[in-house]
């Protein structure tokens, strides 16, 4: 089923919450990134509040220059393109947002209870079923533009997923053994993304970190961390106001994490 994209923006524009931070919604059919074309409206100095939507995506990107599989017309690629009112250093917060929104949503859509891997992976049964990416250009201004992309697995069939991928990324479907809608999806997301940017806007950080405190998986488990410098392992503790992941060392000291991936290592 293709998107509805009258229904998505009829109900941006009737959810109060969701008019204040979502103005336009445009679909592509087939882009290279819609993040590219977010942070390329943002560098013509468009106002934000814009969301991309795309059938397919021929350079997908995740982070760190790595690639997010984006086949044709059964999943959500989305960017949402906002100014935010807060200085780039608590962008980060805006991801940790982005991933308890997608949880909600998801949760409320099809009933099934994902999880979230420190710091923006949506699992379902251990299975990654979106991910998010947030770029950003600093020296852009007075209100430097934010770029958050997300991707989920709806309708994607697992056995078509290329064999890298085949052990550790599922979907929606395959979780739920039916399709999901994905128009009502991406409203429920632009919903719950809303609250949450809005949240932060008003300064209620507390509310998200403690959301993210009861979602994240991640939390108790021992973990290996790759960062772009280093690997090293721990005992991860809790998330901090800035959306850090504190992890307790061997010697008993704590490392603050805020950019690196993180590996659930089994307890032995
Ligand atoms: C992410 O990166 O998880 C961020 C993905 C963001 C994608 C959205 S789609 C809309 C917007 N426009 C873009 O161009 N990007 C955003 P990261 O944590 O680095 O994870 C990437 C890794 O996940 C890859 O190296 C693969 O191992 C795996 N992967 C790739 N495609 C996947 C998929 N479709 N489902 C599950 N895992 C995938």
């Amino acid at each position: 089923m293709m998107f509805d994209v009258e229904k998505i923006k009829k109900e941006c524009k009737r959810h109060p919450r969701v008019r204040e931070v979502v103005h336009e919604v445009l679909l592509f059919d087939r882009v290279g990134s819609t993040n590219q074309i977010a942070l390329e409206m943002a560098s013509n100095g468009l106002p934000g509040g814009i969301v991309i939507l795309a059938e397919s995506q021929e350079q997908g990107k995740g982070r760190l220059g790595r690639k997010w599989f984006s086949p044709e017309g059964v999943n959500l690629y989305l960017s949402l393109f906002l100014r935010p009112h807060q200085p780039p250093r608590e962008f980060p917060l805006f991801s940790l947002a982005t991933s308890v929104a997608l949880v909600d949503a998801v949760a409320r859509v099809t009933g099934l209870s994902p999880a979230i891997k420190w710091p923006n992976d949506v699992l379902i049964q251990d299975k990654k079923i979106a991910g998010i990416l947030l770029e950003s250009e600093t020296g852009g201004g007075q209100t430097p533009p934010l770029v958050i992309g997300i991707g989920v697995n709806v309708n994607l069939n697992p056995a078509s997923l290329p064999p890298e991928l085949q052990e550790t990324a599922g979907s929606l479907m395959g979780a739920l053994g039916k399709e999901v809608d994905r128009t009502v999806l991406t409203i429920a997301i632009l919903e719950a993304l809303s609250e949450q940017i809005l949240l932060l806007q008003e300064g209620k950080t507390d509310l998200l970190i403690q959301a993210m405190n009861q979602k994240c998986r991640t939390l108790g488990k021992k973990v290996r961390v790759d960062t772009p410098r280093q690997a090293f392992e721990g005992r991860a503790e809790e998330i901090e106001e800035d959306g850090a992941l504190m992890i307790r060392m061997g010697d008993g000291k704590l490392r603050r994490i805020l950019i690196g991936d993180i590996t659930h290592l089994r307890e032995t």
